[in-house]
């Protein structure tokens, strides 16, 4: 089949995100003896014009449409960035008749909400390797979707539960299609990489486990890092690791740093840790392998409203971990994220001021928690007061506890 798959983020919050993921989904599908195009709306001027030329120039049989953000998760004047997909989701319908499929991180939260808002006819959550060429068969043969693991019709009954795929050495790293998008963004791309995906950590308000599941799925680090590797010698210096907890599992994270001395001498890059039994010999082995800064979600220094969030972690781990980042010259960008359940005017000051004692080279600080489907945050709103059970969450809403404002 002629598939047309189309990344449709246009945003630069933050930094650059190369769609990696739909990427993964386009080199599944060549595997699967279809004929890809890859389009990435990222830089296009005008969009709906890129899709209207695609569209003409590959008459595809499929369209794919990967759905990475949905908000921006402020609080004060959030923007709905799934507007933004609408203007392509109708250029397509505009210009043919072929099957539209939604997938991507911000889709899997919602399936069926967003499926529905943008008027699009299939979309899959969770991983898109298998499911997706799976759908391209059963459309191939005049079929539908029943009973294919986490693929939603729209206006049909609730899809079977995403499937998960342990083996992810069978899955491809990359696709050509990602080569030119790489080379065109620039030295400010930290370039993405992927070693496991899932998390166990249940946080209350995260919404990862109906992205990626629960359990932690891992690569080869060999895999990963002779690919890094090679991405290294063609150029790339710059590397972020998508990893939900780049120190999850801790020997995991340890094999992946002595690799990337050996493989990859030179590169720099920076992940997202979880303070939570941080060792020296990891933090050594992160900053003698490249790393040179982390993502640290502490999101409070109270010990009560973590364990309100259900973290795993009290805030003297998370000050042994900063210590440990600071000595081994490892950039720290703390995250506080206040207002939830709990949360006093004494633990919101007490907070600021952990924060502060920690000395962080950068505090990123949100006040209202975004209401995630299905998490136990968004339980607590609902016996709160604060949502209705039936509100789907597609437009962003936070929980703030009452009176703190
Ligand atoms: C790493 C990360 C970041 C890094 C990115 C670094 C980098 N260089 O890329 C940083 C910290 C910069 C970041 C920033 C932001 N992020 Co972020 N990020 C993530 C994270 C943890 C991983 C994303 C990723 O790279 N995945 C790896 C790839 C391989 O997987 P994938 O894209 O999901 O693709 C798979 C499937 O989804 C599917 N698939 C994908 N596309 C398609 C298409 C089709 C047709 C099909 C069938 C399947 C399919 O198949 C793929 C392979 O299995 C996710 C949470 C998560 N666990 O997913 C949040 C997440 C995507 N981010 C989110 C948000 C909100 C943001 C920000 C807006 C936050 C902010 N205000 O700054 C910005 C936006 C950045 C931008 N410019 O777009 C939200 C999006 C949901 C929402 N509410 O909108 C998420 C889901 C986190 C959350 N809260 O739940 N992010």
């Amino acid at each position: 089949m002629k598939v047309l798959l189309i990344s449709a983020n246009t945003e630069r919050i933050n930094m650059v995100t190369m769609p990696l993921g739909l990427g993964l989904v386009a080199a599944a599908t060549r595997r699967a003896g279809h004929d890809v195009t890859f389009l990435d709306l990222l830089d296009d001027a005008d969009p709906e014009a890129a899709v209207v030329r695609a569209i003409a120039a590959t008459r595809p049989d499929v369209i794919g449409i990967s759905v990475r953000n949905i908000d921006d998760q402020t609080r004060d004047n959030p923007r709905f960035l799934l507007e933004q997909v609408r203007p392509a989701v109708m250029a397509c319908r505009a210009g043919t008749r072929a099957p539209i499929v939604l997938g991507g991180a911000g889709y899997s939260i919602f399936p069926d909400a967003a499926l529905a808002y943008l008027g699009a006819d299939f979309g899959v959550a969770g991983d898109g390797e298998e499911a997706f060429p799976a759908l391209l068969s059963r459309l191939q043969a005049g079929g539908g979707p029943a009973g294919l693991p986490g693929v939603h019709a729209a206006g049909a009954p609730a899809a079977a539960p995403a499937a998960f795929a342990d083996a992810l050495d069978s899955f491809p790293l990359w696709d050509e299609a990602l080569d030119p998008i790489a080379s065109a963004a620039g030295p400010d791309l930290w370039l993405p990489v992927q070693s496991r995906r899932g998390c166990p950590n249940d946080c209350s308000y995260c919404s990862t486990a109906r992205i990626q599941g629960r359990r932690i799925r891992s690569r080869s680090p060999r895999r990963v890092v002779e690919k890094l590797a090679a991405l290294a010698r063609a150029g790339f210096k710059r590397f972020y690791f998508v990893d939900n907890s780049f120190n999850i599992p801790h020997d995991y994270a340890l094999e992946i740093c002595r690799l990337m001395k050996e493989l990859a001498p030179g590169v720099e890059w920076r992940c997202i840790l979880y303070p939570h039994l941080v060792s020296d010999e990891l933090v050594s082995a992160m900053a003698g392998a490249g790393c040179v800064e982390v993502s640290l979600g502490f999101e409070s220094g109270s010990s009560r409203v973590l364990r309100q969030m259900h973290k795993r972690f009290a805030p003297a781990d998370v000050r042994a971990t900063s210590e440990l980042l600071a000595r081994h010259g490892i950039r720290r960008m703390g995250f506080l994220l206040l207002g939830g359940p709990g949360e006093t005017r004494e633990t919101v000051e007490e907070s600021l001021a952990f924060a502060d004692s920690l000395r962080l080279e950068a505090l990123k600080t949100t006040v209202g928690i975004r209401i995630y489907p299905g998490t136990p945050l968004a339980r607590r709103a609902v016996q709160d007061g604060m949502i209705s059970p039936e509100d789907d969450l597609l437009q962003p809403r936070f929980y703030l506890t009452p009176g703190l404002r």
